[in-house]
């Protein structure tokens, strides 16, 4: 076996009792990689347990601050302040300061959907930030402000971040497929003084009219907006010469001065609001502030990515996510990496160009998502096959569990079996990773998130309040629960803006004191947590608790499946039973036969118990716009409800099909 591969590990035989369903084999990091590796001695983990604070400090202290801290952390649950007392600027140590080490260094490497691409250097970045900067500070825009920040994925969208950043801003990113009620609402709901936008921007071969839908969102009414700035990217909308509020950013932007002094700005002071659209009520504008988020960020980016200032970071999200703000952003350059943005559709102008990306680039690490592997996976292996993806010498997973089978194509496909695959579980509220490997120091299994990040004090916590402890000698088999977190963490999220109460009740008060995240968790004998999804989605059927997660794994382990979504559907005699939504790889035709097949291989896979009720092949599943599948609307249609709330679907024809396809079913 060569030295440079992922070796697999015949994995022990005992299976935890929750979870039946595993892929058994192990993935080690290569000798090669973990000689070159950022972190490869796993004493890492008893340190940062030791003296917590210390260890966070540690990464603070990385960081260039105006003023130092008096007091590491101050706790009162759930009021967190890091770093008390400490002044910095998030921009400053973003940009600057890599632009005084050297500035030729490249800071963005974007690539448009129309094939257009741009390199920007720190000193660039510095330069363009610092104009921008001046534009909003002349646009009234200052320190303790909230800005809308409305944009396609073009690098004045992470200027437009960072010259907020700047001078002491807060932005509230609304991702670009928002309509104009959500833009109009979250504008509101920050009291957000200015928007910054852009005339449109392209997906999928159109141009998305985002002028034309902020133009809307005013209409609606937006009473806290003074100002509204225009990049133009599509040249398919003119700003309204009539309306004062409306400033073009070509006109404004280059004529002012590079000078720009960065904002001490305290440590508590508040960096970011992004929304969060949970199943009910209204979205949540999450907080996170400035020394602790910063610090949460770059210490994850630097371990769990292995990043290095000479690589290229490709991450797919869209900066409308917080996953786009922790690891395009902040994360990767407070390390003085490099970033890879890409504006568009992964299908665009044909299904390989993500890999036509990595291949042009020479991109060296790939963050993506569960769901876009799985498409990958049902486009079939063509596509990646066709490119050089010998650059990458890391792969990352974050959004949802991924199915071992998804796990294994992704590292055998795009990694070469060269890779190590990092599956990272965090959430908007957390700011940074918080579940992970650390990839020159984990042996993988496919489909667990594997360790809390040193430093996470992660627990497995009953109804009641009681888990094993997960870094004793021996964790107790096969205990499943909630995730819980019982220690604070830098990057913590101060609050919901303008709701302390429902963030309260939200998040502090299932558990006493303690951080409750709304997913499901199990932990194995060998002390590797498995995620099971949002514990809303666990189903109970004949009194066994089964978690959608392992049932989908099992459909999407054979073959025909591409893709799975599994919900309880109320049943008299067993309290829920299983109903699955199924997408097929290409060429394959659902029918009666295939059912029967699906069932089995299921009963087989994981126990009679878990064998499903019904199956439904559709041509899509319904999903968040981030691509989360949306299972409360999948029961709707199975319990013959009419539909909840579906604004956050990425396309809301998906569930009607869905309904079409049950309701001809069950008659
Ligand atoms: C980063 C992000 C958070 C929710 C979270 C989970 C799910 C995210 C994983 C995952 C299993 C993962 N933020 N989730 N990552 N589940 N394994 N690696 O996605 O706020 O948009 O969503 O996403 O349910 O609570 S988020």
């Amino acid at each position: 076996m060569s030295q440079n591969h992922t070796d697999p590990i015949p994995a022990t035989d005992h299976a935890p009792v929750e979870s039946l369903m595993h892929e058994h084999r192990l993935f080690a990091p290569s000798a090669e990689f973990v000689a070159q590796a950022n972190v490869s001695d796993p004493a890492i983990y008893d340190e940062a347990d030791a003296d917590p604070e210390a260890w966070w400090a540690s990464w603070a202290e990385k960081l260039s601050w105006v003023e130092p801290w008096t007091t590491v952390c101050e706790f009162n649950a759930p009021d967190a302040k890091w770093f008390v007392g400490g002044k910095l600027n998030v921009c400053y140590n973003c940009v600057d300061r890599h632009a005084e080490a050297d500035p030729n260094r490249r800071a963005i490497v974007w690539e448009g959907e129309p094939g257009d691409d741009r390199t920007i250097t720190f000193g660039e970045l510095k330069d363009e930030i610092s104009q921008l900067a001046n534009a909003l500070k002349a646009m009234g825009v200052g320190k303790g402000d909230r800005v809308s920040i409305y944009m396609p994925m073009v690098p004045e969208l992470a200027m437009a971040m960072l010259a907020c950043a700047r001078i002491g801003a807060a932005h509230s990113v609304v991702f670009g497929g928002f309509t104009a009620e959500s833009l109009q609402e979250r504008t509101n709901d920050a009291q957000c003084k200015a928007i910054i936008t852009a005339d449109g921007g392209w997906r999928r071969g159109s141009a998305v009219p985002l002028l034309k839908i902020t133009r809307a969102a005013l209409e609606l009414g937006c009473p806290t907006v003074e100002k509204v700035l225009v990049l133009r990217r599509t040249g398919m909308d003119e700003i309204d010469r009539h309306d004062e509020r409306f400033v073009s950013w070509h006109h404004v932007v280059p004529e002012q001065s590079t000078d720009c002094p960065c904002e001490p700005m305290d440590s508590e002071d508040m960096l970011f609001i992004l929304y969060t659209s949970g199943s009910t009520g209204k979205p949540k504008g999450v907080v996170h502030t400035t020394g602790g988020y910063l610090t949460g960020v770059s210490a994850t980016a630097k371990l769990v990515f292995d990043l290095k200032p000479d690589d290229l970071h490709f991450c797919t999200a869209d900066c409308g996510w917080i996953t786009g703000h922790s690891y395009i952003v902040y994360g990767p350059l407070a390390n003085g990496a490099t970033v890879l943005m890409y504006e568009g559709a992964p299908d665009t102008p044909d299904k390989d160009r993500f890999w036509q990306i990595i291949e042009k680039h020479r991109a060296t690490i790939l963050y993506t998502a569960p769901t876009a592997i799985r498409t990958f996976m049902k486009w079939g292996d063509e596509y990646p096959n066709r490119c050089d993806l010998s650059s990458l010498r890391l792969l990352g997973s974050v959004g949802e569990p991924i199915n071992p089978e998804a796990w294994i194509w992704y590292h055998e496909t795009i990694g070469k079996g060269n890779c190590p695959l990092v599956d990272t579980w965090w959430q908007t509220e957390t700011g940074a990773i918080m579940v992970t490997p650390l990839p020159g120091i984990t042996v993988a299994k496919p489909g667990s998130a594997t360790h809390p990040f040193p430093g996470i004090s992660i627990r497995v916590l009953t109804e009641e309040g009681h888990g094993p402890d997960i870094r004793g000698p021996k964790a107790e088999p096969a205990s499943s629960g909630f995730l819980v977190i019982d220690r604070p963490w830098p990057s913590m999220t101060r609050g919901i803006f303008g709701d302390h109460d429902r963030f309260i009740k939200t998040y502090w008060s299932r558990f006493d004191g303690k951080y409750f995240a709304g997913d499901g968790i199990s932990l194995d004998e060998d002390g590797y947590l498995w995620l099971l999804g949002r514990v809303d989605d666990i189903m109970l059927v004949a009194g066994h608790n089964i978690s959608t997660m392992e049932v989908e794994s099992a459909l999407v382990s054979h073959p025909a499946v591409a893709e799975a979504a599994v919900i309880g559907k109320t049943h008299d005699v067993k309290g829920q039973a299983i109903s699955a939504f199924v997408t097929l790889r290409a060429g394959i035709h659902g029918d009666e036969a295939l059912e029967k097949t699906l069932k089995k291989h299921v009963g087989e896979k994981i126990g009679p118990i878990a064998r499903p009720d019904d199956i439904f092949f559709s041509a899509e599943l319904p999903k968040t716009r981030s691509g989360k599948i949306m299972r409360r609307l999948l029961r709707d249609v199975a319990e013959g409800r009419a539909l909840g709330d579906t604004t956050t679907l990425a396309d809301p024809s998906v569930v009607n099909a869905l309904k079409n396809v049950y309701e001809d079913k069950e008659g």
